[in-house]
């Protein structure tokens, strides 16, 4: 068929319109996002995961149980589709050190500070008497069902508390007593009664089901069937609630988070095919940084098929390395000094900027934006490495920060 001019301006106008607003309603691909479930779950896991994603975003007010005192009003609030969060969302934690060890000032509502309450009810206030302060940021969320199913073995074979092999790093596991509700695996390593944590910046907690019932007590003043007591404010001197009564979130809703964080895909790399990328990937290796960020574990059997006997490629060993005075927050945690930190796993680190508006925040209180500066500020076990770095060629640097952004 010939077409007239007037035709085809039209059907180009189509096109125009059409592409125009493909953009406008386009969903972004699918590795610059992280909240997307696992593929080939059951209709019930997936069902779990729908409820979890809600109870993840679920905004608590005064009536569905909020505080009286709480950090933020949702776990969404901290970790913004799924990612990491903004540093107006900090928390804090305080202690002091003393000559009998460190005492968590309970008395004056340690270990977490609740900055702020409902109407007509105190927020805590940080009491004079700290030694130690930790500014912390919501790391991302995803990934971590492949986490949790690392066998404890396959983590501790890593640990050098002794430095041993004389490479300058020596990371070492924290061990955590359980909170009571925790039926933990007969498989789990036990030491003293104590078990590997492994979630947290100092890698505090067990499983996903003691971090998530942490949270919804400390950072949101939700009580639970694990966590059934309302927080203690020490200005009123007590634990008055508010008028909701406790448990204020259902078992089955913490179950739909755990199952909701299980089950959320783990980060997609991204420009692999790259040259820079590729040259950078050997530069991590080859100048030490990956002696910390390890670069794949595997997964043991999981009751979530996907989870099962998987390669991990998280960048992390999950252990704890004491990073230098500069990222010091002098605030034990478990077996973790103030000087520790658990390496924070980098994938997903290339996308971290898309659910904070644009501008990356990076190390645990994101405390910058600029990704070799995060780098430069390694210090302790890392100094050696980091020195690497800095006598990096400028086009050398540019390719190790290309393979970093497509973690
Ligand atoms: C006030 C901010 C805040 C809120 C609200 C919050 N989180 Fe977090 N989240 C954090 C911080 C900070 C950490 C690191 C904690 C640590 O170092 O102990 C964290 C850690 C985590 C982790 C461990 C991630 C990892 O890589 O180890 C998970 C899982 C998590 N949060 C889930 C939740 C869930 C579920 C909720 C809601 C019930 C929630 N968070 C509410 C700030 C928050
Ligand atoms: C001795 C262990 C160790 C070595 C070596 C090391 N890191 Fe780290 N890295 C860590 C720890 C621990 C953190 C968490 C520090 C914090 O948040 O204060 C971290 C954090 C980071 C972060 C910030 C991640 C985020 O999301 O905030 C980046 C980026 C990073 N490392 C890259 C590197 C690179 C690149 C190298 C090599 C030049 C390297 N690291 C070497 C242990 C190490
Ligand atoms: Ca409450
Ligand atoms: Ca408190
Ligand atoms: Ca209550």
């Amino acid at each position: 068929m010939k077409l007239s001019k007037a035709s085809i301006i039209f059907i180009s106008n189509i096109i125009l319109i059409t592409g125009c607003s493909d953009l406008l309603t386009e969903a972004p691909p699918a590795n610059a996002i992280f909240d997307a479930p696992l593929a080939e779950l059951t209709a019930a896991q997936l069902r779990a995961h729908l409820a979890g994603d809600a109870a993840f975003g679920e905004l608590f007010t005064p009536q569905t149980g909020l505080g009286p005192i709480f950090n933020q009003t949702s776990c969404e609030s901290c970790h913004p589709a799924e990612g990491r969060g903004h540093p107006s969302t900090n928390l804090r934690r305080f202690g002091k050190t003393t000559a009998n060890g460190f005492d968590y000032l309970l008395e004056h509502g340690g270990p977490q500070l609740q900055d702020h309450s409902i109407p007509g009810y105190p927020a805590e206030k940080l009491p004079a008497e700290f030694t130690g302060l930790s500014e912390r940021g919501g790391p991302i969320v995803v990934g971590l069902g492949f986490i949790e199913a690392i066998p404890d073995q396959a983590i501790l074979q890593n640990e050098d508390p002794a430095d041993a092999n004389g490479d300058g790093i020596s990371g070492r596991a924290n061990f955590i007593s359980p909170p009571d509700y925790l039926a933990l695996d007969i498989n789990k390593i036990n030491r003293n009664g104590k078990y590997l944590g492994r979630f947290g910046r100092k890698a505090t907690a067990i499983n996903l089901l003691q971090q998530t019932a942490s949270a919804y007590i400390n950072d949101i003043g939700i009580t639970s069937e694990f966590e059934p007591v309302e927080l203690f404010n020490p200005i009123l001197g007590n634990r008055v609630g508010d008028n909701v009564a406790d448990p204020e979130v259902t078992t089955e809703t913490i179950n739909n988070v755990v199952i909701y964080l299980q089950t959320l895909r783990a980060p997609q790399r991204r420009h692999t095919d790259d040259p820079k990328v590729r040259q950078g990937e050997q530069i991590f290796a080859q100048i030490g940084c990956a002696g910390c960020h390890t670069p794949e574990m595997q997964t043991g059997p999981s009751p979530i098929a996907p989870l099962a006997f998987q390669k991990v490629p998280l960048y992390s060993d999950l252990l704890l390395h004491d990073l230098g005075p500069e990222l010091a927050d002098n605030y034990p945690e478990g077996e973790a000094s103030g000087v520790e930190w658990r390496t924070t796993p980098l994938w997903g680190l290339g996308i971290v900027e898309n659910s904070l508006g644009g501008t990356p925040f990076y190390l645990h209180d994101g405390r910058t934006s600029d990704l070799g500066q995060a780098i430069l500020l390694h210090g302790g076990e890392a100094a050696t490495v980091r020195n690497r770095f800095a006598n990096l060629s400028a086009g050398e640097k540019t390719a190790l920060l290309a393979f970093l952004q497509s973690l």
